[in-house]
């Protein structure tokens, strides 16, 4: 019989777990929903130039320049003297058009870190979700989805969106173990009102203590960018699209 040719697509539940998986000759998708890689897409579909992204706190405020801003948030809030939290909206301003952004997340930015030894990363989020696909169908490495979750444990909207990956992608990538499936049939169950479906799971009940629902209802809007931000040299920038 003859070999299989589809690629395969595997999901890391958690940063705590990518020990677990092979990173070569990967293309490791991160995906943190709420809200840092939407943000990320969020900044490169509105013409942001590059973004650091940084484990340190102390490290990114040391990065603030006359040619770098500093971003991004600790337990949800702005950090003290940066110049943007992690809201997408905040990066739509055209004053960042060009810029380079020094930018540190609590599950986010970490879960990009380490990533770094794949071949290459690309950054996925429900914004740029059909050009995450197309760019993915493009290619040729099996795939790795790289979930943030919530200091080290899963959470249901990355689970959701690596299972958003595989649904798109039957036909062109085979699920490699139980997770890639379990993630499937989440997001087969969930698509038709993601909101509905995550409306008692843990991040979006502590992003509506902090009184953001506007920025939930906004990371899981599908397909708004056609832009794949990528990593090169461990800074992300915009990706190029078929
Ligand atoms: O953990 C992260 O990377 C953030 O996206 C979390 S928050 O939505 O800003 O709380």
């Amino acid at each position: 019989m003859a070999a299989s040719s589809l690629k395969r697509i595997d999901v890391c539940l958690s940063p705590e777990l990518i020990d677990l998986y092979p990173l070569e000759n990967r293309t490791v998708v991160v995906i943190d929903i709420l809200r840092a890689t939407s943000c990320v897409t969020t900044a490169l579909a509105h013409g942001v130039g590059e973004i650091v992204p940084v484990a340190d706190l102390e490290a990114c405020r040391g990065m603030r320049s006359a040619e770098c801003c500093t971003a991004g948030e600790r337990n949800g809030e702005k950090v003290d003297g940066f110049d943007l939290g992690n809201s997408p909206f905040e990066y739509m301003n055209p004053e960042l058009a060009g810029k380079r952004i020094a930018f540190t997340t609590t599950n986010g930015t970490r879960a990009i870190n380490k990533s770094l030894s794949a071949d290459e990363i690309i950054i996925g989020s429900f914004l740029n979700l059909h050009a995450v696909v197309r760019y993915l169908k493009s290619g040729t490495r099996d795939i790795l989805a790289v979930c943030a979750g919530w200091k080290g444990k899963v959470n249901l909207e990355d689970t959701l969106f690596a299972g958003a990956l595989v649904h798109e992608l039957a036909g062109d990538a085979e699920p490699e173990c139980d997770a890639p499936l379990m993630a499937l049939h989440l997001y087969r169950q969930a698509q038709h009102d993601l909101a509905g479906f995550l409306s008692n799971s843990s991040h979006v009940k502590r992003l509506k203590r902090l009184h953001i629902e506007k920025d939930i209802a906004f990371c899981l809007e599908r397909g708004k960018y056609d832009v794949v931000p990528v990593v090169r040299g461990g800074v992300i920038v915009k990706g190029n699209l078929l």
